[in-house]
């Protein structure tokens, strides 16, 4: 058996979790990733005959019987998990019953899965039903996402819309657009089902005045996602008080997508 301190999938998710940390998006236990993995991939550095213990979840998850996560310790911080991923992290399976976890490994003082777990799985459930080779769920806060959301509409539309304008990049990373949620109670299965629900037509989904979830195939396409829309927050942040001289056109915004041949939420315009 190889050593699972060795493994691919744990060094992305210290990777991960420190960069975001250090970006100020994941203060103190802030923040969350749950990353599916190959069971053959596992089965070379545990024993998935091995259930250290199990974990109610307090949610179905039926579709996901038999998959295996490794996910991010509640209370927990970014911060930490560098150090110490057998403390900080845990790779859990679903088990037969669809409503509890098995633990392979981590959360070795006695810890569980992010409170955040409705929210990540039932995510997991919706994307893969529109993308069979989506594997990362991540919930962040950022900075500059987070401030915008007090001085920005909440609608979907008008937010694309201007993170489109923020960046010529937008309009490719995310064509389909940023679903938006309003301010709701975190850690329960009701922004769980929310949340979900805006996953069967947004890979990016905003928790009003709270974060961001964002979904990929990799680590790095989950990332990248929530990396750019950061950016072009941060673009508005800095502009968003003075008098515009300069502005991408809707036209502008036609042409990127006709460009780079991406497929793009059309009523996110205003075009007549
Ligand atoms: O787990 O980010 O949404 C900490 C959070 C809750
Ligand atoms: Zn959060």
């Amino acid at each position: 058996m190889k050593d699972i301190l060795t493994a691919p999938f744990v060094e992305e998710m210290k990777e991960t979790t420190a960069n975001m940390y250090r970006l100020g998006w994941d203060e103190r236990n802030g923040g969350n990733i749950s990353y599916m993995l190959d069971e053959k991939e596992v089965g070379e550095y545990l024993d998935l005959d091995r259930v250290i213990r199990t974990i109610p979840t307090g949610f179905d998850a039926t579709a996901l019987i038999g998959k295996i996560f490794i996910v991010t310790g509640t209370g927990k911080y970014f911060k930490n998990v560098k150090n110490d991923p057998e403390t900080n992290l845990g790779i859990i399976r679903i088990a037969k019953d669809g409503t509890t976890a098995e633990l392979l490994w981590g959360y070795r003082d006695g810890g569980k899965f992010t409170s955040e777990l409705p929210a990540h799985l039932m995510s997991h459930m919706a994307r893969l039903k529109v993308d069979p080779e989506n594997r990362v769920v991540m919930h962040s806060h950022p900075t500059n996402t987070l401030a915008m959301n007090f001085i920005h509409e909440l609608d979907e539309k008008a937010l694309t819309h201007t993170l489109w304008q923020m960046c010529t990049e937008c309009m490719v990373v995310f064509p389909d657009g940023v679903g938006v949620l309003p301010w709701m109670l975190c850690g329960t299965n009701e922004i769980g089902e929310a949340t979900a629900k805006k996953m069967e037509e947004f890979r990016l989904v905003i928790w009003g005045m709270h974060g961001i979830y964002g979904v990929g195939k990799t680590m790095d396409e989950a990332f990248g996602l929530i990396e750019t829309v950061e950016k072009a927050a941060q673009l508005y942040m800095l502009i968003c008080n003075r008098p515009r001289v300069n502005t991408i056109t809707d036209e502008d915004l036609v042409c990127i997508a006709k460009g780079f041949g991406v497929k793009y939420r059309k009523d996110f315009l205003n075009l007549k």
